[in-house]
């Protein structure tokens, strides 16, 4: 087949819903945003498991502990998940970890605000997993199938760990005076950068309208956000708790939230590197990966034994 049939061939698949495999020919524009976004994706359940990691030891009692424990747990194997439909892309995963350390992909935003309080477990499970369903569940739907199959596990391990953290938040919501404190003081602070986890608006995101038309992306950021905010009105208003937007009100002619503006230079100047905690997370990942180096190379030269042995046998 010749290039152009390849891109028929190609065309034809996106025009019909199809999805686009591992083994397919595919646009190397398309294969690098798709490099992109599953390696920024599992690098954030990475570095997504430090700021709960941080409250592993300090749970307040053995059910939360083990809950906690395993969610932080499944977010590692979202990581890996995601990996490996990234490698089925051509990249090593040596080469996406030098490219998080050397800060040349992103990991998400979110990640990178601290975790200062019990309650911000509830908040980050109702908010932050509630925001990445959001933006999963289509993703179960992608045009590329290794990342569609990868997202369904993902979504149903993601909807549990959005339920346990609306579980803390009602449980502090209706506890002592301090715990609703707490509760609200958490949502004060996740709200705004949950937000953001969206992406930039539709008018300023680079990426939205190519990545809609080859249907990596289903829905842009905006409508994505604004679903967010429709449904976690209400399960504030169930919390008795107050979203922080003066702005925040039911707008009856569209249907939907009117909402007020994120501080998009707070996003954008932790993009680059300068938020709260994006040298800490960093640091901690480049440890990991350097103290792991001889469990790596242990559980090769293991694999490599086997082999030896195996082809040993056979001869
Ligand atoms: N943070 O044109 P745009 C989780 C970047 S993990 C950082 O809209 P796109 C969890 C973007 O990369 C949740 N960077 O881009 C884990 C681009 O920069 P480059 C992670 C962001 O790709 C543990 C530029 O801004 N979820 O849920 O079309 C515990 C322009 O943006 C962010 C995913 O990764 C951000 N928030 O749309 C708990 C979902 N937003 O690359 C929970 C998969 C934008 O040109 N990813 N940027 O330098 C996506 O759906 C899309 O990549 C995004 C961005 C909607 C995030």
């Amino acid at each position: 087949m010749t290039v152009h049939s390849f891109q028929e061939h190609f065309d034809e698949k996106m025009d019909k819903d199809q999805a686009i495999e591992a083994k397919d020919w595919m646009p190397d524009d398309y294969r690098k945003t798709l490099i992109r976004q599953i390696a920024q994706h599992a690098h954030s359940e990475i570095v997504g498991m430090l700021p709960e990691g941080n409250w592993i030891t300090r749970a307040p009692n053995l059910r939360r502990k083990a809950i906690l424990l395993a969610k932080v747990q499944d977010e590692a194997g979202h990581g890996l998940y995601l990996y490996s439909a990234a490698e089925s892309l051509g990249i090593s995963r040596d080469d996406m970890m030098e490219q998080l350390h050397s800060g040349k992909q992103k990991y998400s935003s979110i990640f990178n605000y601290p975790t200062i309080s019990w309650a911000d477990m509830g908040a980050v499970g109702w908010l932050v997993d509630g925001a990445a369903i959001m933006n999963q569940v289509p993703l179960c739907r992608t045009s590329y199938g290794p990342y569609a199959r990868a997202m369904v596990r993902i979504c149903k391990e993601e909807s549990f760990h959005q339920r346990q953290g609306y579980e803390i938040m009602l449980t502090l919501a209706n506890g002592t005076e301090m715990q609703k404190k707490m509760a609200q003081d958490s949502l004060n602070r996740w709200w705004w950068p949950s937000l953001m986890m969206f992406g930039p608006p539709d008018a300023d995101s680079p990426h939205t309208e190519q990545s809609m038309r080859w249907r990596i992306k289903r829905f842009t950021n905006d409508e994505l956000r604004q679903r967010f905010v429709d449904v976690t009105v209400e399960q504030a208003r169930i919390l008795g708790l107050t979203i922080p937007d003066k702005d925040l009100k039911w707008n009856e002619a569209t249907g939907h939230y009117d909402f007020g503006t994120p501080d998009w230079n707070e996003f954008y100047n932790i993009l680059k590197g300068n938020g709260p905690c994006n040298k800490e997370r960093l640091d901690v990942r480049r440890k990991a990966w350097e103290e792991g180096q001889w469990v790596r190379e242990a559980a090769l030269a293991y694999s490599d034994k086997r082999r030896q042995r195996k082809e040993k046998k056979a001869a």
